[in-house]
């Protein structure tokens, strides 16, 4: 289509319908059909070319998560939490709290999980194998990232099943007031009680990487709220992520055996190819920014205050940035990537979920010749994350 020079092309693609969640691909053109397109059903802009998507990201003065990272403008209309300190926030508070969970997730900080990740995946596997025909969501897919990522934070065992449902309370609510944020807020009072308090000081265990952003508190850096704040981020953004992401890799997995053919024979391609399912098929597929100021995107006049869809899912298979897009392939080069955004708010928890997917990968590698698919993955309707409901699997030993 030919854009008319300095206005945006129309679309009446709608990001969060069944239609195109269930098959977001087929509609990827339409939102690269220019650098800029207007979204008519939401009057938002959208950026799903690799180059825009990029450009937005690197310049946050311009592009600001304060209002949000939803299709909510959070400074016009009331949230129904307590904005995120590190999501949906700008420096310098943004840099600050940055620097307190950056240090609690570095490589240094998570050198010794590893072997406890490496114990539960090994246990985990060993019985979702004994299992036969399986529902790889729950068994394994959430049930790793509960035990791994949970313990590792330091929340209590009891409910935790509330950790599901509160990922899809923040995921789906980035999205317009449809059938799947009223479901996902369909008991929400419950589950904001579970969080809040597993957050709190006196219920994260004494040396978790909750405790750890408590330690900020204690010397004055950060109020204690605000330390409370943080620990929700890692328990807003570290389960459903990451089951998702485990999740799609099982699938990719299955549907391409050739190539879990040679992750086996060489267990060390588990980081690459967990590179380029984070690619193929990004757990986090669309978030906002909006326009502190008015700017220009490859020549389009934006007004100031505008909400902007960044679509990671198009910017990741652009046929302009990738060769043969559409196509799983773990050997290819997957560097730039934006699965897990980029620049000041890259996700800051790339390292625990490389871990813990290279971790339960390399014991399915150790133990499982075959990924079977015993039936068609059921999607999960999402506004946000690419997301399976029910994977029934079977694990050959
Ligand atoms: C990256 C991400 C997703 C969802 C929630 C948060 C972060 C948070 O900080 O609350």
């Amino acid at each position: 289509m030919q854009e008319q020079l300095g206005t945006a092309p129309h679309t009446d693609v709608d990001p969060f319908s069944a239609e195109y969640i269930l098959n977001p691909y087929s509609h990827h053109d339409a939102l690269r059909q220019a650098p800029v397109v207007r979204i008519e059903k939401y009057d938002v802009l959208a950026v799903g070319r690799f180059e825009q998507v990029q450009q937005v990201l690197a310049d946050y003065n311009t592009f600001i998560s304060g209002a949000g990272v939803g299709l909510s403008n959070l400074k016009a209309e009331k949230p129904w939490r307590t904005p995120s300190l590190l999501l949906e926030t700008d420096p310098p508070n943004h840099t600050k709290n940055r620097a307190i969970i950056s240090r609690a997730l570095s490589p240094a900080s998570l050198r010794s999980l590893r072997e406890r990740f490496e114990a539960k995946a090994d246990d985990l596997v060993t019985k979702c194998i004994a299992l036969g025909e399986f529902d790889a969501i729950p068994n394994l897919a959430e049930m790793f990232p509960m035990r791994a990522f949970a313990d590792a934070v330091g929340v209590p065992q009891e409910g935790r099943h509330h950790l599901v449902a509160y990922g899809n309370m923040v995921f789906n609510t980035m999205g317009p007031r449809n059938e799947m944020f009223e479901d996902a807020m369909r008991n929400a009072e419950e589950v904001i009680t579970w969080i809040t308090n597993a957050c709190r000081r006196e219920t994260l265990t004494k040396d978790g990487l909750g405790a750890q952003i408590y330690t900020a508190a204690d010397d004055g850096t950060i109020t204690e709220a605000e330390a409370g704040l943080i620990v929700r981020s890692f328990l807003s953004a570290g389960i459903d992520t990451t089951t998702n992401a485990i999740a799609s890799a099982l699938v990719c997995f299955a549907d391409h055996p050739e190539q879990w053919d040679k992750v086996r024979e060489k267990p060390d391609l588990v980081r690459a190819a967990f590179e380029e399912v984070l690619r193929f098929e990004s757990p986090f597929q669309t978030f906002f920014r909006t326009t502190s100021r008015p700017v220009e995107i490859a020549g389009m006049p934006i007004p100031a205050n505008q909400k902007i869809l960044l679509s990671i899912g198009a910017a990741n298979r652009d046929p302009a940035r990738w060769e043969r897009p559409d196509e799983f392939d773990i050997t290819r080069r997957t560097t730039g990537h934006v699965g897990f955004g980029a620049g000041i708010h890259g996700c800051v928890g790339q390292m625990i979920a490389r871990l813990e997917v290279e971790v339960l990968f390399k014991a399915l590698a150790k133990h499982v010749r075959a990924i079977e698919l015993c039936g068609v993955p059921k999607r999960q309707v999402h506004n946000t994350l690419r997301g399976i409901e029910k994977l029934p699997l079977r694990l050959h030993s």
